[in-house]
């Protein structure tokens, strides 16, 4: 148990121990003395010291006098067990006399304990029992009794009386005239405690009692739930509990509190404790903002009881949570004998969180002449105060090694056809668990027709020296000779392709690809590149071209207005880069921070990372489906007001006897996560009164490729629909900065050609149009490389077909995520030559990304900017099929178009 965790809890000073008049140093003062002349300085000087003398001497004496019996409030909370005593059932209600007797001797008890203990005893104000609980197993005693005691303790004997607490004890109770037997206690455990999370027992206003009822959930929520918030500054307690022999299971269905902010005493915090008591060591969660539905909240108990308690500091209308338990048969035993070539098997209740203080075993074995392995799919077991590098809490245990914390797929092999796995969980803090599959293999071919990572992990052969890490070990990257038309080589022998050169970011490891970018000793090096003497940087001026001299400087300033400077309502120019909805209010008149209702998500908590690609309900709630007439999901596009949605200008292009550029041929989901719930409770369904394609778009360039959709009636924002937010026209999206990628787009790469070109040159002919209807992909002539828009058209059927994604190079059903990175434009010029306009903004896969997929045309590129908030950095235009990671994909660059997004919508 881990008593130092919690003994840094609160203690409260008394009122009349207060320790003011400790300060010794004036601060005004020092300021006055720096503007004074050097021989007032000193005289000056000198009376401080003296000064300062004077003051110490005091404090020296008022902390022996005043402070050593300054009396703090201490609260302990607690548990102990009664080992001769049958529990009756009214030892449930608090109310019974029953109670009240058995209470009262638990009192007389812990208060001739605490007079035992030196360091206790003079000081114990009040005790009080607060529950009473069952015992499962005769052995350990037949009642638990929960309460706790109130200490003035002098401030120098803290440490001992929490030690004191804390030890384990046994008192006995001499027999009464009317009691035969001794009354005995052990364990008398206790933990310092918030006080205000004590529940006096004058206060029962927000404290609930309930009990399981066979296996029927039981629903319980905070006062006023859904229709008003719960109040301000309450404290409220819901105690749980199951017959014996039971185990609970508690799920909050809703969880909106207010939100999480750095130490507890600011926020509203729901707890979850493993016990009746709100003692720490037991505490399993602590909760507070709101969770996306995805993220699971469903807590497993050790014993029959539970104890849930709200603890409201500020004044935030929050809804709060409905929750809802039942009772289930304890658990006899944990783990499984496994046998055969594969399966695979979780940790208990598993995506629940696992129960507290359990010890499960898998013993696996497949046939005696293969060898097995351990493949984690998922693995959550992250607890707060587990020191890095340690499992000192929950842990699971193959071949001897300790494995703890949030891991990324994993692989553990054995040498034999046997494998054990273990998993222990401690009292406190649950998490999700793991999800794993187990497979024997040959040990002279572990990865038939693939290569083997050194943690064994089987790869695809073509990711091997593709400057991507694949294996979490690098080692599909090691001893690897570059391609040099487009590889660099790294100092330390890695390959990194040749557009990652110089882009910001140290894509070796040793930064040799960083190295011969940067500029001479005593020089800025600007965003586009350009050096500048330092002194230039923050000194008001435009020196790089491009504002980024200016962008980060600690005093914001007005500066002459260039096309790369923000220009406040007022006319006046910024300095600062990036200055709108950043949460600093940088314009004299306020306008970088108006209009900035855009760009957040509703849920405060972000979700697990439930299967590598797939976005989370309400993760990108500006990304729209564009359904064409009988063809499905066919382009995306961005929520940018309640009416306006930006798109690529290509999807409204009439092609082949369809009409994409009539408005009535297309049909908007916003708020939409999964492609076959469509008539979900979170879309919101509308059609288009007007498409404005720009008037320069080319569609042989794809020059201006961007589109304004009006909505015929506009949305309501909610958890699933808002708006992302635009980027002024002096926004800049730097060079190496990693951005997100979203849409319905193709998971795979299917049988279409690769090339990334749009112009039909000889070298790449342009594809001819076959069979959209069928593949709903532009498809390529065998052979001939050439050009498809971004993700154009897939088709999803309109009906379901099958769970997940659809088979090789077809659309996804669940919205998909990919996180890549700005390229230099210079560089993209050279890879994709003539094709590049001012424009367009090349965006390729992140170093290590594996397989982030690209998104469907006309959908938004989100940009994670200061304070948290999303712009929208581009439209996807067109490029190159999935996990093509060594050619980038091309986009539609925002910024250039603010003004006439402006123009056309107002917004
Ligand atoms: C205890 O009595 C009070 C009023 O006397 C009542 O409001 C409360 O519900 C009772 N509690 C239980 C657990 O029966
Ligand atoms: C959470 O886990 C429980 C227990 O395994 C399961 O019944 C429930 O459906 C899960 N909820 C979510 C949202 O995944
Ligand atoms: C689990 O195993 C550990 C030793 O590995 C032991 O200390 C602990 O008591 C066990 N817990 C349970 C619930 O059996
Ligand atoms: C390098 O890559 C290019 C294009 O992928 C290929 O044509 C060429 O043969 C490769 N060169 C070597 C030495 O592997
Ligand atoms: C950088 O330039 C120096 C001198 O021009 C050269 O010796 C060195 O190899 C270069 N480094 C890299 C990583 O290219
Ligand atoms: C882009 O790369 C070129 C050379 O490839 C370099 O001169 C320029 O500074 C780079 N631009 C940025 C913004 O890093
Ligand atoms: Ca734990
Ligand atoms: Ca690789
Ligand atoms: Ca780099
Ligand atoms: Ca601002």
């Amino acid at each position: 148990m881990e008593v130092s965790d919690v003994l840094s809890t609160v203690s409260v000073q008394n009122v009349n121990g207060g320790e003011e008049g400790v300060e010794f140093l004036p601060v005004n003062n020092t300021k006055k003395v720096e503007k004074r002349g050097p021989r007032r300085w000193v005289v000056l000087l000198a009376l401080l010291l003296g000064f300062l003398v004077i003051s110490l001497t005091t404090g020296l004496l008022v902390w022996h006098f005043h402070y050593r019996n300054v009396q703090v409030q201490k609260v302990f909370n607690g548990y102990l067990r009664i080992t001769n005593e049958n529990f009756l059932d009214a030892y449930e209600n608090s109310n019974s006399t029953e109670f009240a007797n058995l209470a009262s001797k638990v009192k007389e008890a812990l208060a001739l304990l605490y007079s035992r203990i030196p360091a206790l005893g003079p000081y114990h104000r009040q005790s009080a029992v607060t529950a009473f609980r069952r015992l499962l197993s005769p052995s350990e005693g037949s009642v638990i009794a929960y309460y706790w005691s109130e200490f003035s303790i002098p401030q120098y004997l803290v440490e001992e009386a929490e030690r004191a607490m804390a030890q384990e004890r046994v008192i006995t109770l001499p027999p009464r005239a009317r009691a035969l037997n001794n009354f005995e206690l052990t364990s008398v455990v206790a933990f310092p405690a918030d006080p205000r999370t004590i529940q006096t027992t004058q206060d029962n206003s927000c404290s609930f009692a309930l009990h399981a009822r066979g296996r029927e959930p039981i629903r319980f929520s905070t006062p006023g739930f859904p229709d008003s918030p719960y109040p301000a500054h309450t404290r409220c307690q819901w105690t749980l509990r199951g017959d014996a022999d039971h185990m609970l299971s508690l799920t909050f269905r809703s969880f909106d509190v207010a939100a999480c902010k750095g130490s507890s005493s600011d926020h509203d915090l729901v707890t979850v404790y493993d016990s009746l008591s709100p003692v720490e060591p037991r505490a399993l969660v602590e909760l507070c903002g709101t969770y996306p539905p995805s993220y699971n909240l469903t807590f497993l108990s050790s014993q029959n009881v539970l104890l849930v308690t709200l603890v409201a500091n500020t004044e935030q209308r929050h809804p709060g949570f409905e929750a809802m338990f039942f009772q289930l048969p304890r658990m006899s035993s944990c783990g499984e004998s496994l046998q055969g070539k594969r399966g695979t098997f979780t940790s208990p209740f598993y995506p629940g969180h696992y129960p507290p203080n359990v010890n499960c075993t898998w013993e696996i074995q497949v046939p005696s002449n293969r060898n097995v392995k351990v493949i984690f799919k998922l693995f959550y077991l992250l607890e707060p105060n587990v020191p890095v590098g340690t499992c000192t809490k929950d842990y699971v245990e193959v071949n001897g090694e300790k494995y703890c914390g949030e891991r990324s797929q994993f692989v553990v092999a054995s040498q034999s056809n046997k494998i054990t796995v273990r998993l222990h969980s401690d009292q406190s803090h649950t998490d999700t668990g793991f999800l794993a599959q187990y497979e024997s293999y040959d040990s002279s071919d572990p990865c038939p027709g693939k290569f083997m990572c050194k943690t064994g992990r089987c790869i695809q052969k073509e990711l091997r020296c593709d400057g991507w890490a694949d294996c979490t070990d690098y080692s599909d990257e090691l001893k690897c000779k570059c391609n040099s038309t487009y590889q660099f080589t790294c100092k330390n022998k890695f390959c990194k392709p040749l557009f990652w050169v110089c882009d910001n970011v140290n894509d070796c490891g040793d930064n040799s690809d960083e190295e011969n970018c940067s500029c001479p000793a005593q020089n800025f090096k600007c965003a586009n590149g350009k050096c500048l003497p330092q002194s230039q940087q923050c000194d008001g001026n435009d020196n790089c071209g491009d504002g980024s001299d200016e962008a980060k400087c600690d005093t914001v300033s007005v500066v002459t207005c260039t096309k790369n400077t923000y220009r406040c309502h007022n006319g006046l120019c910024l300095s600062k880069g990036n200055p709108e909805c950043d949460g600093k209010k940088d314009c004299s008149d306020g306008s970088d921070e108006k209009d900035c209702d855009c760009g957040l998500r509703s849920f405060t908590r972000q979700a697990r990372v439930v299967g590598g690609k797939d976005a989370e309900e309400g993760e990108w709630p500006w990304q729209v489906s564009l359904h064409a007439q009988g063809q499905g999901h066919v382009c995306g596009a961005s929520l940018i007001s309640p009416k306006w949605m930006v798109s690529a200008a290509h999807c409204y292009v009439d092609e082949r006897g369809f009409s994409y550029s009539d408005p009535k041929k297309w049909t908007a989901f916003l708020g939409l996560h999964d492609q076959r719930e469509r008539k979900g409770p979170g879309v919101q369904e509308r059609g288009l009164k007007r498409i404005i394609r720009h008037a320069s778009f080319n569609d042989f360039t794809f020059d201006y490729d961007i589109a304004l959709l009006e909505l015929e009636k506009p949305v309501e924002y909610s958890s699933t629909v808002r708006p992302i937010c635009l980027p002024d026209t002096s926004h800049s999206f730097p060079t190496g900065k990693a951005i997100w990628v979203t849409g319905w787009g193709h998971t795979e790469e299917g049988d279409f050609c690769q090339s990334a070109s749009p112009h039909p040159s000889p070298a790449s002919p342009r594809c001819v149009p076959t069979d959209r209807e069928v593949s709903g992909r532009t498809k390529c002539q065998p052979q001939a490389s050439g050009f498809f828009p971004r993700g154009a058209r897939p088709g999803l059927p309109e009906e379901p077909v099958q769970h997940g994604r659809f088979p090789a190079g077809s659309a996804a059903v669940i919205l998909q995520k990919g996180e890549i990175r700005v390229i230099n434009q210079t560089t993209c010029e050279k890879l994709l030559p003539q094709q590049i306009t001012p424009r367009m903004m090349c965006v390729g896969y992140l170093s290590g990304g594996v397989d982030a997929c690209q998104g469907d045309s006309g959908g938004p590129l989100s940009s994670v900017e200061a304070d948290g908030r999303i712009f929208q950095a581009g439209v996807v235009s067109w490029g190159d099929g999935c996990a093509q990671r060594d050619k980038p994909g091309v986009y539609t660059r925002l910024p250039v178009f603010r003004d006439w997004i402006k123009e056309q919508t107002g917004v």
